[in-house]
């Protein structure tokens, strides 16, 4: 790396900051009207219980109806999250104080729609997210607004199964335009849905899906429910441009930049094919047409569509102003001559050899991140946001209210120096927003205790604790990462 290389600076006008969604953020989760969502029915289970289980990603109408009848000990750690509900200014200050220029945050479906059946909003609702607006721009704090991150009214898990069902686009549009038509002087920035890949891994926690209820394979449904969430999206790129000129509207994946397990051409071949997988979604968001590569797929593994005749060209017409992503890790491509399925189902068995783990066993990546980066800019030619990336650790406050971070600080470091090449090699890159800029509940295991914050929030897993916020080592640190616009690291 060369001196020049590395003194290369942001953009002015970079958009620094943090991400939350509303479901592990703000708690309160059955305040003013608000409905029951899918992200409330999530347990916490001690890891020695799970028995190799994951209640988020997985849950079936047995367990959903024992959850809602309340008769069950286990604890919705998601249901409080931080109490961000009560405390929201309190905490906006703090992300102030360290120079936030955005803050992504997501809108509960169920906070504005109950059972997202109502033809009328629920007012409670729609004058929170006013308010939390209305702080954030007080403090020259862009909002940064995903309308549906992983979760959504039970109700419509329960009578239809989610997104299974096509009459979810419409239900769908109503809550995201009575966003816009409520928003749309406060809020320029917009994600039609989180990480909208991740439905292959989970159809509960991407499609409110129950899979014992599902009548053809997993995959067909999976499949089906993507596309009903692409018509969706399309729909709401059309009317939120409509309603909002000026608005930028983008994709959301979760990037999982795949390396061959070795030069063996078919190990090549196989990771070609996973990155497919994964690049389908801005593929057809970005791009405005389904991939040959996934034609062919959908075709060999007999998964058949049901499309209406005007999808094609709602998709094509309306492609977003923006692919955002999540990095955590990378992946490793590796063929298996047992299994001619190109499951897309984006599990990496493989582990890679030369990079460190964190706790929870996430491969540790930072120049998978300039690699990223590049690739995608060189395939979409449109701007980038990383909108997730960060290190989620146990943190131990001290008996003086400290918090010494430095395995985050360096492993932020670590990434926005290769965020910063990805910039000198020309990469068109609007911001970055850092993962659970306050402590949050976690989104796979539901644990308090996997913190990711420059904030310490006093409470642990089964949900005791003052909920007092402290400044983490880090909070500083990043502070002066915003103020020198990532000149200083
Ligand atoms: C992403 C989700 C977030 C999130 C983050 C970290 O996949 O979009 O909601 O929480 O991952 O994951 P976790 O909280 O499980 O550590």
């Amino acid at each position: 790396m060369t001196k020049q290389e590395t003194k290369q600076a942001f953009p002015a006008g970079f958009l620094w900051g943090g991400a939350t969604a509303a479901n592990q953020l703000e708690g309160a989760f059955d305040a003013d009207g608000k409905g029951l969502s899918t992200s409330d029915m999530a347990p916490f289970v001690p890891k020695e219980l799970r028995n190799g289980k994951d209640f988020t990603f997985d849950v079936n109408s047995v367990e959903l109806e024992e959850f809602l009848g309340g008769n069950t000990d286990v604890y919705f750690p998601k249901r409080n999250g931080v109490d961000f509900y009560h405390r929201y200014k309190e905490d906006i200050a703090m992300f102030a104080e360290m120079g936030f220029k955005v803050l992504r945050i997501s809108m509960a479906w169920t906070r504005i729609f109950p059972t997202g059946e109502e033809e009328v909003p629920n007012e409670a609702g729609l004058a929170f997210y006013d308010n939390v607006l209305d702080e954030l721009l007080k403090h020259n704090i862009e909002p940064l607004v995903t309308i549906s991150h992983y979760e959504m009214p039970v109700h419509l898990t329960q009578k239809y199964n989610g997104w299974e069902d096509r009459r979810l686009i419409d239900l769908y549009l109503k809550f995201a335009n009575t966003l816009f038509d409520r928003y749309k002087d406060k809020v320029k920035y917009w994600i039609t849905f989180n990480e909208m890949n991740m439905i292959l891994t989970s159809l509960y926690t991407g499609g409110g899906i129950l899979e014992d209820k599902i009548k053809g394979s997993k995959e067909q449904v999976a499949y089906q429910a993507t596309h009903h969430q692409f018509v969706a999206s399309a729909l709401a790129v059309k009317s939120g441009k409509e309603k909002m000129p000026n608005a930028q509207i983008g994709c959301m994946i979760c990037r999982l930049e795949t390396y061959a397990a070795s030069s063996k051409p078919e190990d090549v071949l196989q990771t070609l094919k996973e990155d497919q997988m994964n690049l389908f979604y801005p593929e057809v968001q970005a791009r405005g047409e389904y991939p040959s590569y996934m034609n062919r797929y959908f075709e060999e593994n007999g998964i058949e569509l049901v499309k209406e005749p005007e999808d094609d060209a709602i998709i094509k017409d309306n492609t977003v102003d923006f692919i955002a992503f999540s990095y955590y890790m990378t992946y490793i491509g590796k063929y298996d001559p047992n299994d001619n399925s190109n499951s897309g189902m984006l599990v990496s068995q493989v582990k890679n050899p030369h990079l460190e783990v964190t706790e929870w066993g996430w491969p540790i990546d930072p120049i998978g991140l300039r690699v990223a980066l590049n690739r995608l800019y060189d395939r979409y030619r449109m701007p980038l946001f990383i909108v997730e990336n960060g290190l989620g650790a146990t943190d131990k406050l001290e008996e003086d209210g400290s918090i010494h971070d430095t395995y985050r600080i360096d492993y932020l470091r670590r990434h926005i120096e290769q965020m910063r090449e990805a910039v000198a090699d020309g990469v068109d890159l609007m911001g970055f927003t850092s993962w659970g800029p306050i402590d949050i509940i976690s989104c796979s295991t539901s644990e308090m205790g996997k913190r990711y914050g420059f904030i310490y929030v006093d409470q642990d897993n089964a949900g005791n604790g003052t909920l007092q916020r402290y400044r983490k080592d880090s909070f500083d640190w990043y502070k002066q990462v915003i103020e020198s616009n990532g000149q200083i690291l």
